[in-house]
């Protein structure tokens, strides 16, 4: 512990202090830690060494805070809930930043800043915003420690909350320092709540159990590999391993260096006769990747296990290796949206959730565990909701928030593979791209070729969740489900990903076959079309058989304009490549409804597309406006 209280110190000293404890002897890390507690005035500066009784000490604080509320050890063994600001309950896209040297480089999709404007912005905020506060130097790995597609960072933080956090969600402690050895790179991440407990006069201010700032700023400069977060404890913005490195930095990392950073969950899928298969799929936030990475399978003889649920981090595999893209998960543990899981969705995730959680913003029932909706049918007749208030079913509001959300360690998950951590990674057969769509989009449809899929990710378009501000069920292009996690231009991300896959195919690489599929259409009266959850292992199964080639001139395949659909209503036994529906109970029209291609809607979603891509100026790669006049073609017209 450093003591570098203010008013106690001249700058100098303020940093000499900040420097005593440091337990490493990399310099530029010591340098940056000194500059950001001259700037930021914590009270003390505390390195993070990832033990177990460091961490218990902090709990400890928290809940004497009144931020963590212990919840009943009988129920739900070492586990809290903690409850959010009401105004900080979801990542803030229009404060989301890419602050590259060009604005051409951060494209259309994202919030360009000029980065020396953007710094003189943030010194302003940070200056002095951690009086009052410990600083917790955190240094942590995203991927297995050492691995070889793995990346290290250090994030300042003055909240316990995410310290805590990034202790189940990335490997933490000094085990990272002993990797960075002297000279090491590491990302640098710098986030305060913005909530000094010292005015700039002196004046000592309330602490509270949640603090924050109105005023937010998630931002990223791609071309130093620095992010600067202030304002916000939640999430994504401010667990800075998770989307800030691990997805806007790393993109930018994978761009330069001919790998991929993606917003992918990571499954194994053994079928009955033990063949082994691995899928990423992209869906945008509270879409269904961790629902879909825990999946229990309805098809008897089928397994899935879990390697991850949100990012996705592949590669081609180096020499020595048959070259495929090989994917790891870059985080520990999985920060899980709570409403909608429940034993007979995600009885996995229920499983998982049975100790060692932090709940953020559900309910608090009366004998201290928790609920959110969708965990039963039946609500509990009295609960303390998200914001502290007395619920019951009348009330006539949500008792958990939409975006509530738990963290648990990846090794509590029992699907969790045995190898899920492993460095080098898992070779990749198959990429799924989903969206939330009412209507249109099939429920699987297979790409022709690889420029075909990238078309898919490139197009889709999804109705918003709750996982971020803005208007949920507004309809919005969310390519790759990277809308808000690409820290580059989105069209330069579709030319990277057409380029690698050349390349691959150039070397004689069996590229992944590439899907889209669609969970959530719905009837005319609003209700699913599709059972969805562990029944979607019906849609994997089709999927890796068509990666296996068990179909070959079956017919059980149908050539749509949209991509190949499976045959719906065949006997799968009699017809290898039908969909294989046998035991589900869903009507005959809704089947149809579910794979009904509608050209003239399609047509509509075209001249969208087009706009949508016309925004993207030159960098649109020529590919994929030649995939569009495919797909007109196909539909009937052009
Ligand atoms: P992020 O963590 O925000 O990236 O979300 P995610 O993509 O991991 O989504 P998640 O699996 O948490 O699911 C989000 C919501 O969609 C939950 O309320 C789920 O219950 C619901 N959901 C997931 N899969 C399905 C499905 O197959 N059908 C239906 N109807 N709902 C689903
Ligand atoms: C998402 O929004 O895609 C999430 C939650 O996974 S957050 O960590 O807040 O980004
Ligand atoms: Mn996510």
């Amino acid at each position: 512990r450093a003591d570098v209280r203010p008013g106690s110190a001249s700058a100098p000293a303020r940093r000499r202090a900040a420097d005593a404890t440091a337990p490493t002897t990399h310099w530029r890390l010591r340098a940056w830690v000194q500059r950001i507690a001259e700037l930021t005035e914590p009270a003390d500066v505390v390195w993070v060494d990832g033990s177990a009784e460091q961490k218990q000490r902090l709990v400890d604080g928290m809940v004497e805070a009144g931020t963590l509320v212990p919840l009943n050890p009988e129920l739900r063994p070492n586990s809290y809930l903690a409850r959010s600001d009401p105004d900080d309950v979801a990542r803030v896209e229009d404060r989301t930043f890419i602050c590259s040297l060009r604005e051409e480089d951060a494209g259309p999709t994202n919030n360009w800043r000029q980065p020396t404007a953007m710094r003189a912005e943030l010194r302003g905020a940070f200056a002095g915003s951690m009086r009052g506060r410990t600083m917790y130097v955190v240094p942590f790995s995203m991927g297995p420690l050492g691995g070889p597609i793995s990346q290290l960072g250090v994030q300042v933080t003055d909240s316990p909350y995410v310290v805590v956090s990034m202790q189940v969600m990335t490997r933490v402690g000094t085990a990272v320092l002993d990797l960075l050895g002297a000279d090491g790179d590491f990302v640098p991440a710098i986030h305060s709540v913005g909530a000094p407990l010292v005015g700039r006069d002196g004046e000592p201010l309330a602490d509270v159990p949640w603090p924050c700032n109105r005023t937010k700023y998630i931002a990223h400069f791609p071309e130093t590999r620095e992010i600067w977060s202030f304002g916000s404890g939640y999430g994504g913005n401010a667990l800075l391993g998770k989307k800030c490195f691990a997805l806007r930095i790393a993109s930018v990392m994978a761009r330069d260096e001919g790998w991929l950073a993606e917003h992918m969950l990571v499954l194994r899928v053994t079928d009955p006769a033990q063949r082994v298969f691995h899928v990423a799929a992209a869906f945008p936030s509270a879409c269904g990747k961790t629902n879909l990475a825990m999946l229990r399978p309805t098809l008897p003889g089928w397994t899935v296990e879990t390697i991850g649920d949100d990012i996705a981090w592949m590669r081609p595999g180096g020499p020595g290796t048959d070259g495929r893209l090989r994917a790891i998960n870059p985080e520990a543990g999985f920060f899980g949206v709570a409403p909608g899981t429940g034993p007979t969705t995600n009885p996995t995730a229920i499983e998982t959730l049975r100790s060692d959680v932090i709940f953020t913003n559900v309910a608090l029932t009366d004998d201290g565990d928790v609920w959110w909706e969708g965990l039963t049918d039946t609500p509990p007749a009295h609960l303390t909701d998200w914001r502290g208030n007395d619920w019951t079913p009348q009330s006539g509001t949500t008792a958990a928030h939409p975006n509530s959300r738990f963290t648990v360690a990846a090794d509590r998950c029992p699907t969790i593979a045995d190898d899920w951590d492993s460095p080098a990674g898992v070779p990749i057969d198959a990429i799924l791209f989903g969206g939330r769509r009412a209507s249109n989009v099939p429920l699987v449809a297979q790409a022709r070729d690889w420029a075909h899929g990238v078309f898919m990710g490139a197009t889709i378009s999804s109705e918003q969740t709750a996982a971020a501000e803005g208007t949920v069920g507004a309809l919005r292009r969310d390519p790759f489900a990277m809308l808000p996690f690409c820290g580059y231009n989105m069209a330069d991300h579709w030319g990277h990903w057409l380029r690698l896959g050349a390349e691959l195919e150039s070397r004689g690489v069996p590229l992944p076959a590439v899907f889209q599929v669609n969970w959530f259409r719905k009837g005319e009266d609003g209700r699913w079309l599709w059972p969805g959850f562990g029944e979607n292992s019906r849609v994997l199964a089709w999927v890796l058989g068509r990666v296996a080639g068990d179909d070959a001139d079956a017919g059980g395949v149908l050539d749509s304009p949209v991509g190949l659909l499976p045959a719906v209503g065949a006997d799968p036994a009699a017809t290898p490549g039908a969909l294989d529906l046998r035991g589900l109970d869903v009507p005959a029209e809704d089947l149809d409804e579910l794979f009904r291609v509608d050209a003239a809607s399609w047509l509509a979603e075209c001249d969208l597309t087009e706009e949508f891509f016309a925004r993207f100026g030159d960098h649109l790669p020529v590919r994929l406006a030649e995939e569009l006049a495919t797909l007109r073609t196909r539909l009937g017209t052009g």
